[in-house]
């Protein structure tokens, strides 16, 4: 018995499994142990094997932390060609999951049973590379091209149901004992007198129904910017067009040139930032309190989101509004929410049916939550009464958490009896869909209620990332700044329909003015005096005037675009074309132009210098929470790792430099981050500090 397989006979039928906790990732230790247990099968008597993960899933793909380190024998794709030339016939029983090189170990298997809810996938792609032990060649093999195709280059899993419909497995069975269902199957052949079928001996796959070209113009389109999918496509073709040993060389050759890629590196970063970003020093042994019932206050758009949220993990919540009007269109908006929910698959009509939300107009009720939270409108005075309330009717121990966007947590606690078990719980909006949760923390707050913020956050499926208390914390106080580069550089020449459609290319989902319309112009509008700015003196922002003139976004049909039927996704407005000229005019300002490559540099510069700001000064605690508030909340490409990753690959000096060109003409907003000066003149990088 070996510590990551363990080998035992039921019969005439070996059993191999597979025990590396948590997720029996095929890091080297296994891979050798395997390896010898599948040599243990061929000298056995054993006439068939089965090979089973032990734990919440069969094989969860290669240790993605081996990634950029030299392979270690035995590699993934020989230990799968040894098992597959094995003479004896091997079942996969699969359950959980069975992703990336886990499903290629299964390929490399001869038959192939999954239970019920497991899920089947490659996700290679989403972390930069693609199926390099095989999948490339085997999938094809067994579903077919087309099949192939979109399972290896959308990343997506898919259901044991719909891995036997497409013949990726060849059986579903119900249950939950993957040993069992292993080793009935395993019966069931042997009475067949079913013999060892490689993969590899199969036809070669047909082309696809559509043509190649055709196929990469459509990844283009889904992956913009990205190389993963294309590379991940020709060697599928390559299953299609060469010996099974070729096309494996073939998938190698690209799967190295994948490996040492910028967004391979980015890719793997994001995959663990979202675990790493909830490993605090600070949290290291401290015990979450139990969160059984949820309250929220406020049934606006955030308030009703956030109990959407708590509703769809499973808690009980119980909402205050004002009145029973309130309260009624609250509960409305979540139906609404729900069935979005429903809709897009995150929730069964079943446990739709199950949820538990209460509505009230009494403070009272909200006294057995565990956790209330917040959203009420954007005012001190009225959070500061809400949270007095709070105060008296909340039952000991209990968490009270503000969802407020920029306020200052500590001084809402100020109000209470309970500073050290208030925090801030900042959502976005839409508050059941975004990942992104920033923990807004008070050097009042009990390290225990930081915990539970955090616990709560993860089981509402949100990458919770810790924030000191400032003016926007991290990710709005980051966008105030790259927005102000935006409005800077309007002033000087620049087309906002050209800013975005440059950050478009560079691979935002969105620039930074279809944002706006979408969010609304009066959600980011900052008053005169939150902008401290005298009486008289010029608003910086030339585009307080839009605001202004009730040009809200796409809620009033114009605000940067016009959105009408003819053009839903917004055109172009000439009115403000003309009033940025106007402007221009009024402060002599003669415009120049602007390329991409300006756009992007500049835009880039302010987010990561203003972002450096924020972590030496301790509001982020490393600079992957701000990659990690970058990536989940504010559409910054994954496949660029965030920015503190993509400042690492340009360099940190020069950004340094670009800073300095560009306080020539504005010295006082382009003022070099100390963090950022003192890391490029000791050539260190962001990620040293992670
Ligand atoms: N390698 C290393 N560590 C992994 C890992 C992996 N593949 N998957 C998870 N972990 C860690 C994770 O960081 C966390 O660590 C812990 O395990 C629990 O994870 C040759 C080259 C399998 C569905 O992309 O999708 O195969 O925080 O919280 O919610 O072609 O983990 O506890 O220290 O996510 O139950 C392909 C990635 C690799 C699968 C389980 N495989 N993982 O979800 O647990 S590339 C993947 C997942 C590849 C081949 C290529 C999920 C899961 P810590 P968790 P979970």
């Amino acid at each position: 018995m070996t510590e990551t397989v363990h080998y035992d006979r039921e019969g005439q039928i070996a059993i191999l499994t597979v025990d590396n906790p948590p997720v029996n990732a095929l890091g080297h230790a296994l891979r050798v142990e395997l390896l010898a247990a599948i040599e243990r099968f061929e000298a056995d008597d054993a006439e068939i094997a089965v090979l089973v993960g032990a734990g919440r899933l069969f094989l969860g793909g290669a240790d993605v932390s081996e990634f950029g380190k030299p392979p270690k024998d035995p590699w993934l794709p020989e230990l799968i060609g040894h098992l597959e030339r094995v003479a004896k016939p091997v079942v996969a029983a699969i359950h959980g999951a069975a992703l990336g090189g886990g499903l290629e170990v299964a390929l490399g298997c001869h038959y192939r049973v999954a239970l019920a809810g497991a899920k089947l996938g490659f996700p290679e792609v989403s972390l930069g590379i693609l199926p390099g032990a095989g999948g490339t060649q085997r999938a094809p093999r067994v579903v077919g091209t087309d099949a192939a195709l979109e399972l290896i280059t959308s990343g997506a899993p898919v259901d044991a149901t719909r891995a036997q419909v497409m013949g990726l497995v060849d059986r579903m069975v119900e249950g939950d004992d993957p040993r069992l269902a292993g080793i009935a199957y395993a019966g069931e052949l042997l009475e067949q007198g079913a013999v060892a079928r490689p993969v590899a001996d199969m036809p070669a796959p047909a082309a696809p129904g559509r043509d190649w070209s055709d196929w990469n113009v459509e990844l283009e389109a889904r992956h913009p910017g990205q190389i993963a999918q294309i590379k991940a496509a020709e060697a599928v073709r390559a299953a299609c067009e060469m010996s099974f040993e070729d096309g494996l060389a073939e998938e190698r050759r690209l799967f190295d040139l994948l490996v040492d890629t910028p967004q391979r590196e980015a890719l793997v970063h994001a995959f663990f930032l979202e675990r790493q970003v909830s490993k605090l020093p600070e949290l290291k042994g401290v015990e979450p309190r139990a969160v059984e019932a949820v309250g929220v206050v406020g049934g606006g758009t955030m308030g009703s989101g956030i109990a959407t949220a708590a509703v769809l993990a499973g808690l009980p919540v119980t909402l205050l509004e004002q009145s029973e009007e309130a309260a009624d269109k609250a509960r409305l908006t979540i139906e609404k929410n729900l069935d979005g929910a429903v809709k897009r698959g995150k929730l069964t009509e079943e446990k739709r049916g199950r949820i538990d939300l209460t509505t009230t107009t009494d403070f009272e009720a909200l006294s057995e939550a565990d956790v209330v939270v917040e959203a009420v409108f954007e005012s001190m005075d009225v959070k500061r009464q809400v949270f007095d309330q709070l105060d008296h009717v909340m039952k000991d121990g209990a968490v009270l958490a503000t969802n407020t966007s920029y306020l200052d947590v500590g001084e809402i606690a100020g109000g209470t009896r309970r500073r050290a078990d208030v925090i801030g719980m900042h959502f976005f909006s839409p508050a059941h869909v975004m990942k992104l949760l920033e923990v807004v923390v008070p050097d009042t707050t009990a390290p225990e209620v930081t915990a539970t913020a955090f616990a709560l956050g993860k089981r509402m499926g949100k990458i919770a990332v810790r924030a000191g208390v400032c003016d926007g914390f991290i990710g709005n106080r980051i966008l105030s700044h790259y927005r102000a580069a935006a409005t800077e550089m309007v002033l000087q020449g620049a087309s906002p329909y050209r800013i975005d459609a440059a950050l478009e290319a560079f691979g935002f989902a969105m620039g930074p003015y279809k944002v706006a319309d979408l969010a609304g112009l009066d959600i980011g509008y900052m008053t005169r005096e939150r902008k401290g700015l005298q009486t008289g003196e010029v608003n910086p922002d030339w585009d307080d005037r839009l605001y202004e003139m009730g040009r809200l976004g796409r809620k009033t049909g114009r605000g940067y675009y016009i959105y009408d039927e003819d053009s839903p996704k917004g055109r172009p407005d000439e009115e403000v074309t003309r009033l940025i000229e106007e402007v221009r005019a009024e402060r002599g300002v003669e415009p120049r132009e602007f390329t991409d490559t300006d756009i992007v540099e500049r835009y880039l510069t302010a987010m990561v210098n203003e972002a450096a700001r924020v972590v030496g000064e301790g509001i982020a605690k490393r600079p992957l929470d701000v990659d990690a508030v970058l990536l989940f909340g504010y559409g910054f490409p994954r496949w660029r790792g965030g920015p503190m990753t993509y400042a690492d690959h340009v360099g940190l000096a020069t950004l340094r430099d670009r800073v300095a060109r560009y306080a020539e003409d504005n010295p006082d907003f382009w003022q070099a981050a100390p963090l950022l000066v003192e890391l490029a003149d000791s050539e260190k990088q962001f990620k040293d500090l992670n």
